[in-house]
């Protein structure tokens, strides 16, 4: 342990990334030395465990892993949202029953075989494709986030809000996204040369629809059918939706049911009176399409207390919509120094990529941030400056730094630095 105790890296006790890269380190974190009665035969040894399942749950005794703070417009169950529980959760695949929700009006129970997508428009040959057809398109996959551009919203509020990662941020979840590129589809359809955007509409009552520039549909743009392996669950559009890795997932059509092809952007409500960005002169900013560069600790924080004085992991997720995550920073005293924290091996572009740092925590009270740096270059921004022009009631594209306080007792709160 001492070789690591020489090699500070920032203020306060954060230890040198190197930590996580050597073998045989130990943290010290088991509360006992092992005697003979550890090694007693349980109850559960004595005799045949449980049969076997067509499909699997996860432990009885993880049954508090579930979405949270799940709210609903008044007098309706399917208009708001749900969230992924990210201070719970490791790594960085969300398990398809955690990922967020964000329905505008619930979720349609769509017969398969009855679904259709259409696309029309100004386009050669107008096509009607049934899940089974598209199926037998060429697929890709990928390892990209989703985020729904009001996540983080609340650190917009004057005084920091208390609740959760899931309660302040859990509009963000990463799957393994498959489905067929909607280039091939375009491609058979004969795209006219007047077609630069498209309008793609959902099958919910709610018929949401945005505007999508054909650029972006030409680059990485799916209709995604699988969601970490199996088909997409209901919440999260089966049997299709429109993925745009890196985008505000409002974007990201569910129960795809129409494409048109169009000259230009059809100027809908959810892309001019929601998710546009109110300036405080009085204009709104639309088309706020890549989620910009963030960082999130997600432990310790808000309902995770630390225990004694020691040895601590800090870990968390970074993302952003511009590419790779190249960069995470730490600081243990509220920003006055840094250190790298190390990146796990998967870091994807468009994904969330987990983080870790090592901190010697004296017990004494700390504020703890991270700061993520893309493969373009974007530095996580301050609060103050994601804020400044913007009109306090804006709400969306929020992705400032976020700080945790922790108190002498080990209890963690949301701050403002
Ligand atoms: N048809 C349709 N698509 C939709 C929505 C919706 O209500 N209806 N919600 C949007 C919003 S605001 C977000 S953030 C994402 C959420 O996707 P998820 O529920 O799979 O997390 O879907 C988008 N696509
Ligand atoms: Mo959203």
């Amino acid at each position: 342990m001492a070789e690591f105790d020489e090699l500070p890296a920032a203020g306060n006790g954060l230890l040198d990334r190197r930590f996580f890269l050597r073998a045989g380190v130990a943290s010290g974190a088991a509360l006992m030395t092992a005697s003979a009665s550890s090694l007693e035969r349980q109850e559960w040894m004595k005799g045949p465990g449980a049969g076997m399942s067509e499909a699997g749950a996860p432990s009885s005794h993880e049954s508090h892993v579930v979405r949270a703070s799940i709210g609903s417009l008044t007098g309706t169950t399917g208009t708001g949202a749900s969230r992924t529980p990210l201070q719970l959760l490791d790594g960085i695949i969300t398990p398809s029953r955690l990922h967020f929700e964000r329905h505008h009006s619930g979720i349609p129970d769509i017969d398969p075989d009855q679904h259709r997508l259409v696309l029309h428009g100004l386009v050669e040959r107008p096509l009607s494709f049934s899940l089974d057809a598209l199926a037998r398109y060429p697929m890709v996959s990928r390892i990209q986030f989703l985020e729904c551009s009001g996540n983080s919203g609340a650190s917009m509020a004057p005084e920091p809000a208390q609740g959760t990662c899931a309660a302040l941020h859990g509009l963000v979840s990463a799957s393994e996204w498959g489905g067929v590129p909607l280039s091939v589809l375009l491609e058979e359809a004969g795209v006219k040369p007047a077609g630069k955007w498209l309008i793609a509409e959902g099958a919910d009552s709610a018929m949401m629809s945005r505007s999508v520039p054909m650029d972006k549909i030409m680059d990485d743009a799916i209709v995604a059918l699988y969601q970490n392996g199996e088909r997409l669950r209901p919440s999260n559009g089966y049997p299709m939706r429109l993925f745009l890795p890196g985008w505000e997932g409002n974007m990201c059509v569910k129960w795809l049911r129409t494409i048109k092809v169009v000259d230009q952007p059809s100027m809908t409500k959810d892309e001019t009176s929601k998710y546009s960005d109110l300036q405080s002169d009085g204009v709104s900013t639309l088309f706020t399409f890549p989620m910009g560069v963030k960082s999130l600790i997600t432990s310790p924080s808000p309902g995770l207390s630390m225990g004694a004085p020691g040895l601590y992991q800090i870990s968390g997720i970074a993302w952003s919509g511009a590419g790779k995550i190249k960069r995470v920073e730490v600081s243990a005293d509220g920003g006055k120094s840094w250190a790298d924290a190390a990146l796990d091996a998967h870091v994807m572009p468009k994904c969330l990529t987990r983080f870790r740092s090592a901190w010697r925590w004296e017990g004494s009270p700390a504020v703890i941030l991270s700061r993520a740096t893309d493969e373009s270059g974007s530095i996580q921004p301050t609060r103050e400056t994601v804020l400044k022009g913007r009109s306090t009631a804006a709400f969306y594209h929020y992705n400032g730094i976020q700080a945790w306080h922790v108190a002498e007792n080990g209890e963690v709160t949301n701050v403002y630095v």
